[in-house]
């Protein structure tokens, strides 16, 4: 927007040192012009980031409690988990009253029902993945994933598929998605013991991948093992791009919220390094939050853009490269809303986000909590 402004300033200098001539009256009469066609430009310019920044926001259900996760059908169904424990359904007819499950969560600060993803082939066996915290022996917290099939409305028949993950009031994770390839991939946060990230003989602090039945895949990065990279606080945020490279959003410890590309084996340097420490040993984040804090949740991506349901109140908007380089960054519902929990791209193309206003951190709206729906 500055360069046509300063454009029209160097003539002007030139001019006055010169005897006028033909060329310079023709001169003299754009310099006369182009401060108007440099309004004109900084106009058009601000129409456009305008338009670009301009959402049209729909309440798609309401008066949910602390929504966690989203997942659609094929047939644009909505699949909501409630952190208390209840995986809801939104259909075309509104928020279904009764609870598709209820599981036997323990809700303890910011632990319960977390995750939910869908089976790729969900339209031919209705199986659903949950991530929750329960209780293990004694007070012990534990984190699950299991599997319910969803028929006639109801989702039952759990199978375990992996329990007993380090748990607390926070730093959990559980995040669930299905990535490209067809394997179900799980966050863990450090569950509170950061120096657990740094060990492979715990699922904690880390991105574990499983079989969609729960096995270990034989091309992980460690033999045997469901620990697909290392080195994370509170991951919480999982998507895949086009060209199917994995990137996760997490918690920083004060600030130093990031945005990370994920490569298996990866080490992303937690509790060691946090943001961008440029030490060999560990993978940096593609970008940072710095000292500012975002809170980051759940993460969409749509063509060349990464959404991040951040916690501080807002999507961020993050435009990615061909290299996953930053391009640009903005926000979009800032403070309109209050907390963000998940952002999904929906069947629509449009984003569908979840409020999190109901967890004590926030006042919340009376209609709290909400799925909205984001367009464009
Ligand atoms: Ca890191």
């Amino acid at each position: 927007m500055r360069t046509p402004a300063r454009d029209c300033r160097v003539p002007t200098l030139t001019l006055n040192s010169m005897p006028v001539s033909a060329g310079a009256r023709h001169l003299r009469s754009r310099t006369r012009l182009a401060p108007y066609v440099a309004a004109v430009a900084v106009m058009l310019v601000a129409l456009v980031l305008l338009v670009r920044g301009q959402v049209t926001v729909d309440v798609v259900a309401s008066r949910l409690e602390i929504p966690w996760a989203l997942a659609f059908a094929a047939d644009k169904r909505l699949f909501v988990t409630e952190r208390p424990g209840r995986v809801r359904l939104v259909t075309v007819s509104g928020l279904q009253a009764k609870p598709v499950a209820v599981l036997p969560v323990t809700e303890r600060g910011e632990s319960g029902l977390l995750g939910l993803t869908l089976d790729p082939r969900f339209d031919e066996n209705g199986y659903l993945y949950v991530c929750y915290t329960t209780s293990g022996r004694g007070d012990r917290l534990v984190n699950r994933v299991t599997r319910l099939t969803f028929r006639d409305g109801t989702a039952g028949h759990e199978v375990i598929l992996l329990d007993g993950m380090p748990a607390a009031g926070n730093h959990d994770g559980c995040r669930l998605k299905f990535g490209s390839d067809g394997k179900l991939y799980i966050t863990m946060g450090d569950a509170g013991e950061p120096a657990l990230a740094q060990r492979l003989e715990s699922p904690a602090g880390k991105i574990l991948r499983l079989n969609a039945e729960g096995s270990v895949p034989t091309d992980n990065p460690f033999p045997g093992s469901p620990i697909y990279s290392l080195g994370h606080r509170n991951p919480q945020g999982l998507a895949w791009d086009r060209k199917g490279r994995l990137i996760a959003a997490e918690h920083g410890p004060v600030g130093h919220d990031e945005i990370n590309h994920i490569r298996p084996g990866g080490n992303y340097g937690w509790p060691a390094v946090w943001g961008r420490a440029k030490d060999a040993r560990y993978i940096d984040p593609i970008l940072e939050s710095g000292r500012d804090t975002w809170a980051p949740s759940g993460i969409a991506i749509r063509g060349d853009d990464l959404f991040v349901a951040a916690l501080r109140g807002w999507l961020l908007r993050v435009t990615l490269g061909p290299d996953l380089e930053v391009t640009s960054v903005s926000t979009i519902l800032a403070h309109k809303y209050g907390r963000l929990r998940d952002v999904v791209v929906g069947p629509d193309g449009a984003l569908y986000v979840t409020t999190s206003n109901r967890e004590g951190r926030a006042i919340p709206a009376p209609d709290d909590d909400r799925v909205l729906r984001v367009a464009p």
